[in-house]
């Protein structure tokens, strides 16, 4: 493991730290974790707001520079820390690799958000939670199989891991633990997951690993 002066703002069960945690790893950087609670509204204390002034984990800080948001998170740590390259040589293969990131984080992640399940809730009642976000993770997990079937090998893109399989790995756990979610309609989704869970990088990543985890 490379000595750094990393910070990671995360919270355990957060699918978009955990993109950063992977990479992190993958990418053999040691970093301090700095766990921000979310269910306890620590994301709007006014010393995170000045880390990220929309409140949301991950933020990164590296000496004196301070990044949030995951893809920017993740696109920095690639021009800095260049070892284990998140982005293929192959232009298509990494505009694939753009592509499923962005079905996760665009199109799935940000619809099972903290905020947005509590306004569901609250307007719309307590059952209707889960139907929406299963409903919203569906709809992404069609698309991405059907992207993905010519593309993917032992990982998402080929049999090498990138960019892809760092937002995969996240929602996919999330859908199984968190949601538990039928996944039979996503074989390759499934097939992905169990080459996911062979992977210290990743395994060390998922939320029941990380300092703040809590049972539920
Ligand atoms: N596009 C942002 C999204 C960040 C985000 O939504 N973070 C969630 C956790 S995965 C969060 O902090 N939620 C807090 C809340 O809903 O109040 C990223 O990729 O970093």
């Amino acid at each position: 493991m490379e000595e750094t002066q990393l910070k990671l703002y995360s919270y355990w069960r957060s699918s978009c730290s955990c993109r950063v945690r992977i990479a992190l790893n993958l990418k053999r950087l040691k970093y301090e974790y700095k766990a921000v609670n979310l269910v306890k509204g620590e994301q709007f204390s006014p010393e995170f707001s000045k880390l990220n002034p929309l409140n949301f984990v991950p933020a990164l800080v590296d000496g004196d520079m301070v990044v949030a948001d995951s893809f920017a998170i993740l696109m920095y740590l690639e021009e800095k820390y260049p070892q284990h390259p998140l982005l293929p040589q192959d232009l298509h293969k990494r505009a694939i690799n753009y592509q499923a990131a962005n079905i996760v984080s665009a199109s799935i992640q940000p619809l099972q958000n903290l905020v947005v399940l509590k306004y569901i809730e609250e307007k719309c009642g307590s059952g209707e939670r889960l139907a929406w976000v299963k409903h919203h993770i569906e709809k992404g997990f069609a698309a991405l199989e059907k992207l993905l079937k010519d593309h993917a090998g032992k990982y998402a893109t080929g049999d090498e891991v990138f960019l892809a399989d760092l937002f995969l790995a996240p929602q996919i756990h999330a859908a199984l633990k968190r949601f538990k979610m039928d996944m039979t309609e996503f074989p390759l989704l499934l097939r992905l997951n169990d080459a996911y869970n062979e992977l210290p990088a990743f395994q060390d990543a998922m939320p029941e690993k990380q300092p703040d985890y809590v049972p539920s």
